[in-house]
């Protein structure tokens, strides 16, 4: 299954410059060269690694399909590390496809999605949270989602894990060591001995799962829903967080009638801001839409910027929103930022240049623990205070610094949060004094479960799941 020859447009498909195919396997080279007319008088083998300038012809109807420049690459030293051929043609879905065709025709595997990668991971170029990190590279949204996935395709994570994994081995061994060669005088290892090394572990991977959270953030961004009755300012808020003027703005109430999204830079976290129609009782059919999508929106928000008109008086409009944020678990229930109970929102006092009407005391009894930021979109008053509130809210200040190791995959950090519950239950043991077979079982259990974020004891149906998310020709 994995020795075949395979072929894929690895570009995406669409107009451009140059596109590219690629061709991986053992004949790779064999299949390819009987396609590519070289100009008069070059017979010799192409070098590997340089670019070879030829015409690409489909062998039946000798047609030349393209003027194509093509990479041989021999094993070891390719993506794949076996033999790779990249077809550089030009970048037009039909040109692409056509020789793609003639490549299949000559005998190659149309390639499945990630399968390029898969082989890379096969034959030990790439281990499995290196191989992800390819793919969280190609989806990036910031540059510190592309230096956190840069960092994993480096090996970084890995290392760690390997450090917490060689630790866990070290205490199996003194274990069945004793268990299995009692009669050659391996010593029972004391309790004492081996709790010193199980707490290295536990706290190696517990560094790397407080990490999760923070760098979730960072690859997946945060989704802030601007919430507020009709005419308060939402979408002037969306363009000047943006800096674009990306929404209508007008002075008429219900100029919004459909969830906007656009994604700004906080700090390096992607920050996914719907801007709504504003939320009021309505008959009108289309505007009720609208308005669904608001709520819809802010249920499925991590955070909700609630805006009020500040030269304004607060409305029963501006309470009724307030009262069904709270139905929703919006609006911390203690003072502490960061131990929160609901969930996290600030309260956005809007046209700060104009005289302020709005009874912020009501407003404060409403939200007593919320984030309070006093902006005017005119005049650009206050939004850096809001943004820092932001950041605050959700990164507790921190930003990713360019030597840290994030855990970024849902995947890891599932299979950690295993490990780390077999290490306590062995600690558990240990401390007990139960038998150390007790003790051995379950920390080969993380062992195994730290070995499945890099891959080393992953079933076929897990690299299954993992590589069908690539793009083809990946
Ligand atoms: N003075 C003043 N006016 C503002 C400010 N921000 C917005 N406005 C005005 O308020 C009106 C409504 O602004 P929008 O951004 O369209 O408000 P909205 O909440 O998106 O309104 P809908 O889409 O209708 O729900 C416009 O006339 C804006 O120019 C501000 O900071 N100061
Ligand atoms: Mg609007």
């Amino acid at each position: 299954m994995h020795n075949d020859t395979i072929a894929a447009i690895a570009t995406p498909l669409g107009m451009s410059g140059i596109g590219v195919i690629r061709v991986s396997g053992a004949d790779a080279f064999a299949l390819v060269l009987p396609l590519l007319r070289r100009p008069k008088g070059q017979t010799e083998l192409p070098l590997s690694h340089l670019l070879t300038y030829g015409q690409i012809v489909d062998t039946t109807s000798q047609e030349v399909l393209d003027e194509v420049l093509v990479a041989f690459m021999c094993a070891p030293h390719t993506y794949t590390r076996e033999d790779v051929v990249e077809i550089q043609g030009h970048g037009g879905p039909l040109i692409l496809r056509r020789i793609l065709q003639t490549v299949l025709a000559q005998g190659a595997r149309m390639a499945n999605p990630g399968e390029f990668t898969l082989r890379a991971f096969l034959n030990g170029r790439l281990d499995l949270t290196q191989a992800e990190a390819v793919m969280d590279l190609i989806g990036a949204q910031t540059e510190a989602g592309q230096r956190l996935a840069l960092q994993q395709l480096r090996g970084y994570l890995s290392q760690q894990i390997q450090r917490a994994r060689c630790t866990v081995l070290k205490v199996i061994v003194r274990i069945e060591a004793s268990i299995d060669f009692p009669e050659e005088d391996v010593p029972t290892p004391h309790e004492q001995e081996l709790l010193p090394l199980l707490y290295e572990a536990q706290q190696q991977l517990q560094t790397l799962l407080a990490g999760y959270r923070q760098g979730k953030l960072y690859r997946q961004g945060l989704r802030t829903a601007i919430i507020g009755r009709p005419n308060v300012g939402k979408s002037s808020l969306l363009n000047a967080l943006l800096r674009a003027e990306r929404a209508i703005v007008t002075p008429i109430a219900g100029t919004t009638r459909d969830t906007i999204e656009e994604v700004a830079n906080l700090r390096g976290v992607p920050l996914y801001l719907i801007d709504t129609a504003g939320i009021m009782p309505t008959d009108d059919p289309l505007e009720r839409v609208g308005v669904e999508r608001s709520r819809a929106a802010a249920e499925s928000a991590d955070v909700v910027l609630l805006v009020f008109d500040g030269s304004e008086h607060l409305t029963t409009q501006d309470r009724s929103i307030c009262h069904e944020l709270k139905v929703m678990g919006f609006g911390s229930h203690s003072e502490n930022v960061t131990h929160q109970v609901g969930r996290p929102m600030i309260v956005v006092i809007n046209k700060s240049d104009r005289e302020q009407h709005i009874e912020k005391e009501a407003v404060s009894d409403i939200w007593p623990y919320a984030p309070f930021v006093t902006i005017s979109t005119f005049t650009g008053a206050g939004l850096s205070d809001l943004e820092e509130a932001l950041a605050e809210l959700v990164l507790a200040g921190k930003t990713v610094s360019s030597t840290s190791v994030l855990l970024t995959n849902a995947r890891h950090e599932e299979a950690l949060q295993r490990t780390a519950e077999h290490l306590r239950a062995s600690l558990v043991s240990l401390n007990q004094q139960l038998p150390l077979d007790f003790v051995s079982i379950d920390l080969r259990a993380a062992y195994d479960a730290l070995g499945e974020v890099t891959g080393e004891t992953a079933s076929d149906a897990l690299l299954d799941s993992i590589f069908s998310e690539f793009c083809i020709g990946k």
